[in-house]
């Protein structure tokens, strides 16, 4: 048995649930509360608060968790990064009132600045050999300045609607974040080997994101121009067709790639194209 700590809600919570689900681990939403069982794989769940995530696993009360890198960073808890995980990305920069005229770093000397992350911005600072006050607020940072109980933040930025909105201007972008898979370091080998289990169910849905499985009917006199437009995995599959001089040739292509792809494809004389899901690639 292992046990995993997940966000209870929040931003991280849906796709932290959905990554178990691809990953084939179904947990009963219903008795969902503190703590969970999945119904068909050695797996328990255990709901928390973000914040609490790092320091569980580091004392072993949950094997591993899913959290943000951000928060990892600013517990300083000692785990091991076992993934990126790809979701909840974002960053935590310094954010100064848009009237400031910020030429550099320097600015930030004897200045106050508010955050929920103070480790992280004292690391910062100390690096850049900055002497500034740092004001811990937990929640709606962006209002510090106006609320004149600061002169800059330090806080998460994704869109950057927040901020514009507060009137503030990014200036420096510090720790670039998303969401993570942590361990902690003294699994047993039971664990270990659950959790290589579960880590080969991850990297197949998530080598399979940003994907999609292509396959469409092609001249047969156009395969080599098509393959340079079109590398799979190890080399497209080509399959002669019972029409003579055609063949069908299937690929996968990244998402952004796609419609520049098919345009190219086409103009070689590429009919009846498919584009379908891609559930998982196992490597
Ligand atoms: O209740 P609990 O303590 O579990 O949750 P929480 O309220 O502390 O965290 P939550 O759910 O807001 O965020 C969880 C994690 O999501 C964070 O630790 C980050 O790793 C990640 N994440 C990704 C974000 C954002 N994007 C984000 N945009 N966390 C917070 N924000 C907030 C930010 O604080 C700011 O207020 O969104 C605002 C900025 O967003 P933009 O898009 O306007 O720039
Ligand atoms: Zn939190």
């Amino acid at each position: 048995m292992i046990r995993i700590a997940i966000q209870s809600k929040g931003r991280l919570n849906e796709q932290s649930v959905e990554l178990l689900k691809d990953a084939g681990v179904t947990i009963d939403e219903q008795k969902r509360k503190f703590l969970g069982r999945a119904a068909n794989y050695p797996l328990e769940v255990l709901y928390l608060r973000d914040d609490d995530i790092p320091e569980v696993v580091a004392d072993g009360s949950s094997d591993i968790g899913i959290v943000g890198l951000n928060e990892v960073a600013e517990t300083g808890a000692d785990v091991n990064i076992v993934r990126k995980l790809g979701f909840g990305r974002c960053r935590i920069s310094l954010a100064v009132p848009k009237a400031v005229e910020y030429t550099s770093i320097e600015w930030f000397n004897g200045k106050t600045i508010a955050t929920s992350y103070p480790n992280v911005l004292k690391r910062f600072f100390a690096e850049k050999g900055i002497d500034a006050s740092i004001r811990v607020i937990k929640g709606s940072v962006e209002i510090a300045p106006a609320a004149g109980i600061a002169d800059a933040i330090f806080d998460i930025v994704s869109s950057g609607g927040t901020l514009i909105s507060n009137g503030l201007v990014e200036v420096e972008r510090v720790f670039e974040s998303e969401a993570v898979l942590i361990g902690g370091k003294n699994l047993t080998e039971e664990k270990k080997s659950i959790l290589d289990s579960m880590l080969f169910r991850i990297d197949a849905v998530s080598n399979s994101r940003g994907k999609k499985y292509i396959l469409m009917n092609l001249p047969s006199d156009k395969i080599d121009e098509a393959i340079r437009i079109l590398p799979a995995l190890r080399s497209p599959t080509v399959m002669p067709l019972a029409a003579e001089g055609w063949c069908s040739l299937h690929s996968v292509v990244k998402d952004i790639d796609l419609w520049e792809k098919v345009e190219k494809l086409k103009a070689l004389g590429a009919e009846g194209i498919l584009v379908l899901q891609l559930d998982k690639v196992i490597e």
